[in-house]
């Protein structure tokens, strides 16, 4: 393919995605109330190096400078979450004014610069008053979590047309709740599974409630997945591949768009399967405006199960390989699977061990890594998948949950104890890609 087969349609959005708790830092500004990710981040050995988001990259006060980096970058829209506790400090009731005159700001700032808000209501951030009430466990959640998504369109819905209800599921189930290693920091099947289930249930509270606000809001979710590739064609292992598919990805994806769970992986759960109310899979599976998938790297399945290094394969800061082709196969698999809404790439991108130098970072293996996804998206959307836009994760580099600050994500380097932001080659690359609407070397 020459470079012209990778200029992508008129209107495409680029974008660059953040999340409230990895950014935002002032954890007790103005009324802001605890999340489960302050007690979390403060709790003796959870987070490398003892890092916590109290400060982060402080954006809760920078972010007029951080938006003229977006806007000096070009950058057409910014993905971003709203911190439940800092709207309602308890997670129900009495709603912190001051909370939501931020994102009311926030939101300003953005328009005025032409930059599109991408919201989304839960970016694992939760209450802690809620924690202490069952967490996502307790299904009295997902009336609370429409109260607040009510309240926030209420406020913004009059500016912003792209809401997101929940960020990944599967990692707030699956790493919350049962390796532990997120917040809550939970170990247990049983309610590793009704906690996914309930956050789909909340899921759809909030599209109505969303919906009964602003009929022509936006509204999606955004799922992380990762296909299950085979190193070989042999049955075994493609059977364990299916098998584990149907167990991660699918498990979100056939509620969305086929009102249940992928049979086998329900019946391999057998007594810690969820608790399912008759209206469930109906409030699940509304019709979406858009799915949004978050995109790092692929699982590979081999004789012994799953291989952990690939031999001759790329590896980023978080031991994940770079495997953009497999993006492309996803993206076509479940376009021939489900009746799919116009999908955004809401994350892509990818951590680096990055060095300044003279005022510079000369990060050319994230320019590769981002060309490659670009390019694979490019000749997906060829094949008839509906991709409307792609955001880098991530704006900013940031508090990257259990890894604290040791991972870097960012087009924007930055220097935490001073709090200089640096702009990457990557950002001046992704500018250009911008500018023309072509991927380029
Ligand atoms: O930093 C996270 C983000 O919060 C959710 N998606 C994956 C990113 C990289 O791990």
């Amino acid at each position: 393919m020459t470079s012209e087969n990778y200029v992508f349609p008129r209107g495409f959005v680029w974008g660059a995605a953040t999340a409230a708790y990895q950014i935002e830092g002032a954890s007790k500004e103005d009324g802001k109330g605890p999340s489960i990710w302050d007690t979390f981040a403060h709790t003796a050995g959870k987070i490398s190096n003892g890092d916590t988001g109290d400060i982060a990259c402080d954006h809760y006060h920078l972010f007029s400078e951080d938006f003229l980096l977006l806007k000096h970058l070009g950058v057409k829209a910014y993905r971003f979450s709203l911190s439940w506790p800092r709207i309602f400090p308890e997670g129900k009731g009495q709603v912190n004014w001051a909370g939501l005159d931020y994102y009311d700001r926030l939101v300003d700032s953005l328009l005025t610069l032409n930059i599109e808000p991408f919201v989304t209501l839960y970016h694992w951030d939760l209450p802690q008053a809620l924690q202490d009430y069952g967490g996502w466990a307790n299904r009295d959640l997902t009336g609370y979590f429409a109260d607040y998504a009510a309240v926030a369109v209420r406020r913004l819905g009059d500016r912003v047309k792209c809401w997101t209800t929940i960020n990944e599921p599967w990692v707030v189930a699956v790493l919350g709740n049962m390796t532990g290693e997120m917040a809550p920091g939970f170990r247990d099947r049983k309610l590793t599974a009704q906690v996914g289930h309930n956050l789909m249930v909340a899921h759809g509270t909030a599209m109505q409630a969303i919906r009964s606000i602003e009929p022509n809001a936006q509204v999606g979710i955004v799922l992380n997945l990762s296909p299950v590739e085979t190193l070989t064609d042999d049955v075994y292992e493609k059977k364990a591949a299916e098998r584990a598919w149907k167990a991660t990805s699918a498990w979100f994806l056939d509620p969305l768009f086929q009102a249940c769970y992928p049979p086998g992986a329900l019946r391999d759960l057998g007594a810690d399967a969820p608790d399912v109310k008759p209206n469930d899979f109906a409030l699940i599976s509304q019709k979406l405006d858009y799915l949004g998938v978050n995109y790092y790297t692929r699982t590979v399945f081999g004789a012994q199960g799953e291989v952990k290094k690939v031999p001759g394969s790329e590896y980023t800061e978080m031991g994940w390989e770079v495997a953009p082709e497999s993006l492309g196969r996803m993206l076509v698999r479940m376009h021939n699977d489900y009746r799919l809404p116009p999908i955004y790439i809401t994350e892509n991108g990818c951590a680096l061990d990055d060095q300044v130098v003279d005022d510079h970072v000369h990060d050319t293996r994230r320019i590769k890594y981002i060309h490659d996804h670009l390019v694979e998206l490019r000749k997906t959307m060829r094949l008839g998948v509906n991709i409307r836009g792609f955001f880098v994760w991530s704006l900013l580099d940031n508090f990257e949950w259990h890894h604290g600050f040791s991972k870097r994500f960012g087009l924007i380097y930055i220097d935490y104890p001073t709090q200089k932001r640096i702009i990457k080659d990557s950002a001046y690359w992704y500018s250009k890609v911008i500018s023309r609407n072509e991927v380029h070397r």
